[in-house]
């Protein structure tokens, strides 16, 4: 068995009241409002597009990503309205990238969110236009409805432009399609690249656009790392344990396209141990911010618990 990735960790008994924090649910509701009443320009010629953009978009997920850009915000006195038009935009890049990776190309999935997948559903050339059309109204949105000082809203479009580019998700799921060696540095460079540099994107944005510091910023990265890898641990011991019906995609693609993922290299028992880790390890980096951090805390521990 390879080595663990996680390197001089203890248990750390300061993290053990943010255990208990509970995840902030007031977000989700805020964020699923905004994004139903977003208009993509609906006219006749455009409705098949605009239609699996919105079936795709309003199908129900977890909201991971634009939460804790909101949430990252709010732990610096920025209210969550101010900053929604980034967390609306990031959800919608996730959002494209679900399509697309779900597309015969790629994973080939049938199911997402609980529903036929956006090419099973609009036929494949109309999903390929859907994400890219997400991506670009995406970008729109930040740059019409985001109010704040045109040097904050372009490190914004940098920040997001560079955790999808080569050095991000696009590049991260180039190494995955290539199925290069399984062994512990190149999964944490895979998912750090295809999952991870998203999820810190959101709490990079959280704080650029509420103003932290560099010294903060930087500590804000090291939590979102950490987070970025309990995501896909998590997501990797979901796809053996979980049910089909609860995760709303299809459970066993992991093993069913022979990937390499934390439970196929390090086996269910030791990813539990890893997650665990990667949790206490999440909780610790918060504990040095000035920020209020308990929303982050709770979205830790519900990415630790989570059941889909
Ligand atoms: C440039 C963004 C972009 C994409 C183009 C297709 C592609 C390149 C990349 C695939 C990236 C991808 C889909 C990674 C998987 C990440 C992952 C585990 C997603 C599941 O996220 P959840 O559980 O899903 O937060 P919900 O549905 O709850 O939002």
């Amino acid at each position: 068995m390879a080595r663990s990735p996680v390197k001089n960790l203890k248990w750390n008994p300061g993290t053990a009241g943010n255990e208990a924090l509970p995840y902030p649910d007031d977000l989700v509701g805020q964020v699923d409002s905004y994004l139903a009443e977003l208009e993509f320009g609906e006219k006749e010629p455009v409705m098949p597009l605009t239609e699996a953009m919105r079936y795709s978009l309003l199908a129900g997920g977890k909201r991971i990503r634009p939460i804790l850009l909101l949430a990252t915000g709010r732990a610096y006195g920025t209210p969550p309205a101010a900053i929604m038009p980034a967390a609306a935009a990031l959800e919608m890049i996730h959002t494209y990238s679900l399509i697309h990776d779900d597309l015969p190309a790629f994973d080939d999935d049938a199911l997402r969110r609980g529903q036929p997948s956006c090419h099973v559903k609009f036929g494949e050339n109309v999903a390929i236009l859907a994400g890219d059309a997400l991506f670009a109204e995406a970008y729109r949105l930040i740059c019409e409805r985001l109010e704040a000082a045109p040097p904050v809203r372009l490190s914004v479009i940098e920040e997001i432009s560079v955790a999808t580019g080569v050095k991000g998700v696009v590049g991260g799921q180039l190494i995955d399609i290539m199925g290069s060696a399984c062994d512990g540095d190149t999964l944490e460079m895979l998912h750090s690249l295809k999952t991870g540099r998203l999820i810190t994107a959101c709490v990079r944005c959280g704080g650029l656009l509420a103003g932290v510091t560099a010294p903060e910023l930087t500590q804000l990265s090291g939590f979102a790392a950490d987070l970025g890898l309990l995501f896909q641990i998590k997501d990797d011991i979901l796809d053996v344990v979980g049910e089909t019906a609860v995760l709303g995609k299809q459970a066993g693609a992991d093993l069913r396209h022979k990937r390499c993922t934390y439970a196929s290299l390090y086996g269910l028992d030791e990813s539990m141990r890893l997650a665990q880790e990667y949790r206490s390890r999440a909780l610790e980096a918060l504990e040095g911010l000035q920020g209020d951090t308990g929303d982050l805390a709770g979205i830790t521990n519900y990415i630790y618990e989570r059941q889909r």
